[in-house]
């Protein structure tokens, strides 16, 4: 047994003093902060109600024009995480308006982005030559360094304000300092393929036959329409059984690799049947949410500080790492949420817990 006595009093702080000058500091002051025995997230739940959000998205459609805005977005911060333009650790998220008649200049840029369509028609979102519609419930990809631009049409030919919900790896980014990004030398780019061309040639279980992954790890379909994800999920409700944490759950997969749609994202689109009372789970993934039909709650974290969300249609919510979670639904609901979770499984470290 080791009996060195502890030094006197100043001692070791006079010693941490001496090697900050050296850029140095001990790591037993900071083991267990450094390796916790289980996910300590330094982000919070947090709920965003439509209702709420709403209005100030349209003010900020009066103060501030798309194309000075360059991306006229409200972003949604985690509050326990200020300034730090995150919803969790690893990810962005924020709510984009673009009114009619207006365009949102063309750019790329390393980080990726995914679009879930909120409210309105009229909006279109270009991605390397191919516009697609932008309809509330789409799930739309700008994978990382292709151009891209939104647009939406004149009231007069039926452009009504539309919001879509960005979700974008920015943090990671950030993290590993690998962010470049370009402007376009045009506001618009030029289109140079049919609307719908990349959906029929990836989306309609056929690749073609010198597949070429246009653009790398991201899934060639760029645009998975809400139709196809609704008809889906309803049938699965009436005709298979429904698991008792997530109800009918799906996730967007790349037709050509049959893994996510993205490498930084992973997407999904669940329906809790009416009366469905979920039991309770958690991951190492911090989910972000958006309601899409249908009302129902969450009962997040853990006994003692407990609480629930209420939600309903383009309501929006996180759930943090390793913070337990459960849902509910009287009548029903649709819930489009993403995550980090491709990362999280490409490093080996993915974990989730289904509790009883
Ligand atoms: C971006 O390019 C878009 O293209 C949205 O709509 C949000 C947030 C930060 C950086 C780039 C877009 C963004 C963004």
């Amino acid at each position: 047994m080791d009996m060195t006595p502890p030094p006197p009093e100043g001692v070791r702080k006079d010693f941490y003093e001496a090697i900050r000058a050296q850029h140095m500091t001990p790591l037993w002051e900071v083991l267990h902060a450094l390796v916790p025995q289980q996910p300590a997230t330094a982000c919070m739940p947090a709920f965003w109600a439509w209702d709420r959000v709403h209005p100030y998205l349209m003010q900020a459609g009066e103060l501030i024009t798309a194309e000075e805005a360059v991306r006229r977005v409200l972003i949604l911060e985690n509050p326990a995480l200020p300034g730090q333009s995150c919803i969790t650790q690893s990810l962005y998220a924020g709510l984009q308006l673009i009114l009619p008649g207006e365009i949102a200049p063309s750019h790329r840029h390393t980080q990726s982005a995914l679009r879930f369509v909120v409210e309105g028609r009229g909006a279109y979102t270009a991605v390397d030559g191919e516009r697609t519609t932008m309809t509330p419930g789409d799930f739309i990809i700008t994978p990382s360094w292709t151009w891209h631009d939104h647009g939406n049409q004149s009231a007069l030919e039926g452009g009504e304000p539309v919001v879509w919900l960005d979700g974008l790896d920015i943090p990671m980014l950030r993290f590993f300092d690998a962010g470049f990004a370009e402007n376009h030398t045009e506001r618009s780019q030029s289109v140079t393929r049919a609307e719908g061309t990349s959906y029929q040639r990836y989306g309609a279980n056929m690749l073609p036959v010198r597949y070429d992954a246009p653009f790398g790890q991201t899934s060639p379909i760029f645009s998975y329409p809400y139709e196809r994800t609704r008809e889906a999920l309803h049938t699965l409700e009436q005709q298979a059984p429904v698991d008792a944490w997530d109800g009918v759950k799906l996730r967007y997969v790349n037709p050509a690799t049959g893994g996510w749609p993205m490498p930084t994202m992973g997407t999904f689109m669940q329906r809790l049947p009416p009366g469905f009372d979920g039991r309770p789970w958690r991951q190492t993934d911090g989910v972000v949410f958006s309601v899409v039909e249908g009302h129902g709650s969450v009962l997040v974290g853990e006994a003692g500080q407990q609480q629930t969300f209420k939600f309903g249609p383009r309501d929006h919510f996180v759930i943090p790492s390793w913070h337990t979670a459960s849902l509910r639904s009287a009548q029903g609901c649709v819930l489009f949420s993403f995550s980090d979770r491709p990362v999280h499984q490409a490093l080996g470290i993915h974990r989730e817990e289904r509790l009883s």
